[in-house]
């Protein structure tokens, strides 16, 4: 077996007041939780400790409060995050820390996660999310809900590297799921392959078949998915209402991360903030480990900060990889041109 305790660290609405120091806190109290569960992995959500100001029209200084330099648990480089770090170095946790990146001299900004190794202490593998939705310009009139990201952000530029998190896994392991990052490559023996994505990302299958091909394992991905907001997400007669909107928006994160699980023999872990910001803007919830039969191992049952935590095996990938979705037997690439604009 390839055993290992994991955490999704939901976390209920962070207000445009909230200070950066009680968003921290709450984060720590979870990260105790998960430690105190036997956690090795602690999975936050999208841009976590800060509200999800790209619904706003913000310029200059309060604008750049909301973006992080250089975020690798050093104190002078980022210091309200730096709690963090020191706490998952304390448990030997590892960490995926969703933050708003802007970077040194050229000052771009990208919507960014790293990953932390408790393991090694070092930041070992850093995702700048692909698929931004939403708009440039913000939409008219008193009462819309924006999603600012396309103005906000570049698209990343770093693609879908799965990496190997080095002794994520007990030492007893002794197989892995026959998966390799990379060509050639052979699985330390508590070695686990991860991939990184965030919110939007997770509808996209390229996105997932990019991390599938590379033999990952474990998908780990933060949202700020918003509930009602009929000018970005359309209406149709289903979705006539609030609460119709938010059945359909939790309906689609969850078939697109069990279907995207399922398809590359993968666990995934999902981790949303969620309830109304502001007491105005609704965000789902619904945070859920998957399993690499696409099923749903645990699901958060609140719209508030919640841990759910899950043991699980990454020995069951191998089914999948070897039989249904053994890409390299299976797949037909010469029909595939399309996908890549050939
Ligand atoms: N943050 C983020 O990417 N949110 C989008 C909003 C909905 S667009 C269908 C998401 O995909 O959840």
């Amino acid at each position: 077996t390839r055993q290992i305790v994991v955490a999704g660290a939901q976390l209920g609405p962070i207000h445009i007041n909230t200070p950066r120091s009680e968003a921290i806190d709450r984060m720590i109290k979870l990260m105790d939780d998960a430690h105190q569960k036997q956690a090795k992995l602690i999975v936050y959500p999208e841009i976590a400790p800060v509200t999800f100001f790209p619904r706003h029209v913000l310029e200059g200084d309060e604008l750049e409060q909301y973006f992080d330099r250089e975020v690798d648990g050093d104190a002078a480089k980022s210091p309200h995050l730096k709690p963090l770090f020191d706490k998952a170095r304390e448990y030997k946790m590892d960490m995926y820390l969703g933050y708003a990146e802007c970077t040194g001299d050229d000052h771009v900004h990208y919507n960014t996660v790293v990953y932390y190794s408790g393991q090694v202490d070092k930041v070992i593998s850093k995702y700048r999310k692909v698929h931004l939705p939403g708009s440039f310009e913000p939409y008219k009139g008193n009462d819309v809900t924006n999603q600012l990201e396309k103005r906000y952000f570049k698209p990343g530029d770093l693609g879908f590297q799965a990496f190997r998190a080095p002794g994520l896994l007990p030492d007893v392991v002794t197989k892995n799921s026959g998966a390799k990052a990379n060509e050639g490559d052979t699985l330390g023996k508590g070695d686990a392959i991860v991939g990184m994505l965030i919110c939007n990302d997770r509808r996209w299958p390229e996105a997932w078949r990019e991390y599938g091909l590379q033999g990952v394992e474990l998908v780990l991905c933060g949202y700020n998915t918003t509930a009602w907001a009929p000018e970005l997400l359309g209406t149709s007669k289903k979705t006539s209402t609030r609460e119709k909107a938010k059945e359909e928006a939790l309906f689609h994160n969850k078939l697109s991360i069990t279907y995207n699980s399922y398809a590359n023999a993968c666990f995934s872990i999902n981790v949303a903030k969620c309830g109304f910001e502001d007491g105005r803007y609704p965000l789902i919830g619904g945070s859920c480990i998957v399993d690499c039969d696409g099923e749903v191992v645990v699901e958060a049952s609140t719209e508030e900060d919640e841990l759910i935590v899950a043991e699980i095996d990454l020995a069951m990938c191998r089914r999948g990889k070897e039989k249904v979705f053994a890409f390299e037997r299976h797949r037909r690439t010469e029909h595939y041109g399309r996908i890549v604009g050939q």
